[in-house]
């Protein structure tokens, strides 16, 4: 299970202020911190607020780079953006992400072959929207799996994004997206990879924590490969371990929850 720290975001006030102010000390503590507890990723988004998100992402990416090696997925909808961050970048990235609409395919997948990135496919499209059962959220994935294969990306690093709605507003989603991740296994052979961005599911509701650890026990269930997380809520990376040792994935010891935290799958 690859946790991808959702924390080094504009969204989050402390970071949107080290972005004003140039202070590397918020950052560099998220990035050592969520590294230190088991993130195999940092996502990287600068937040819509920032004034100047190109020079806000290349200084948050040096940033960064300057206290850990932890692979950065690389977290906006300008893809300008996204490929200054993939030359600065001393590991292979995640691109994070591409929606399933041809002209953006045809300009993401491309660049994620030149820089050796992997990449999120989203499943969602202008067309479409997010659709709202899970068939038509498996269709844009196939799309998205197709062209894969046609401009060389490997299957295995493409990264479908069902798509993760708040439970207190868009209840009946959730179901959709689990049975979208149980077909994408499915209907390619190899599978691409599957990813969430966790925490959307309980934004603005009571008992955040608690939905995020059970959401993601069963989307893990489900055939989930990888999530944008918080990598610093202990009981969500406690959840995480003990699904992957009751999905027969890894091997009981005591002290499977201190593994997972270290082993960076
Ligand atoms: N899919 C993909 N990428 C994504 C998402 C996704 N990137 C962004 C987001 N969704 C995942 N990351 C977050 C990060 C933070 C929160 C939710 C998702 C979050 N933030 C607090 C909130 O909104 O309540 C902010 C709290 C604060 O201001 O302190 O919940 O789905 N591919």
């Amino acid at each position: 299970m690859e946790i991808i720290g959702e924390r080094i975001n504009g969204m989050f006030k402390d970071i949107k202020q080290a972005i004003i102010e140039k202070d590397k000390t918020a950052v560099q503590e998220w990035a050592v911190k969520q590294t230190e507890n088991g993130a195999t990723w940092l996502d990287v988004n600068t937040g819509a607020s920032a004034e100047d998100q190109m020079a806000a992402m290349k200084w948050l990416i040096t940033t960064i780079q300057e206290v850990v090696d932890t692979p950065l997925a690389l977290d906006s909808t300008n893809y300008d953006i996204i490929e200054e961050g993939l030359k600065l970048c001393k590991r292979p990235a995640l691109i994070n992400s591409c929606h399933a609409d041809r002209y953006k395919i045809e300009r993401v997948f491309p660049m994620a072959v030149k820089y050796n990135a992997k990449v999120i496919g989203l499943a969602m499209s202008e067309e479409s929207g997010i659709p709202k059962n899970a068939e038509n959220r498996v269709a844009l994935a196939m799309e998205l799996v197709a062209a894969a294969d046609e401009f060389g990306l490997p299957f295995e690093d493409l990264y479908i994004d069902p798509l993760i709605l708040p439970i207190n507003v868009a209840q009946d989603h959730a179901v959709e997206a689990m049975e979208t991740l149980r077909q994408v296994k499915l209907l390619s052979d190899p599978a691409p990879k599957t990813v969430v961005g966790l925490s959307n599911v309980s934004q603005r509701c009571a008992n955040r924590k608690l939905i995020n650890r059970t959401m993601l026990a069963m989307l893990m269930a489900c055939g989930l490969d990888a999530a944008i997380a918080d990598a610093n809520d202990d009981e969500l990376m406690e959840a995480a371990a003990t699904a992957r040792v009751i999905m027969n994935k890894e091997i009981y010891c005591d002290s499977y929850v201190d593994l997972f935290k270290s082993k960076k799958y």
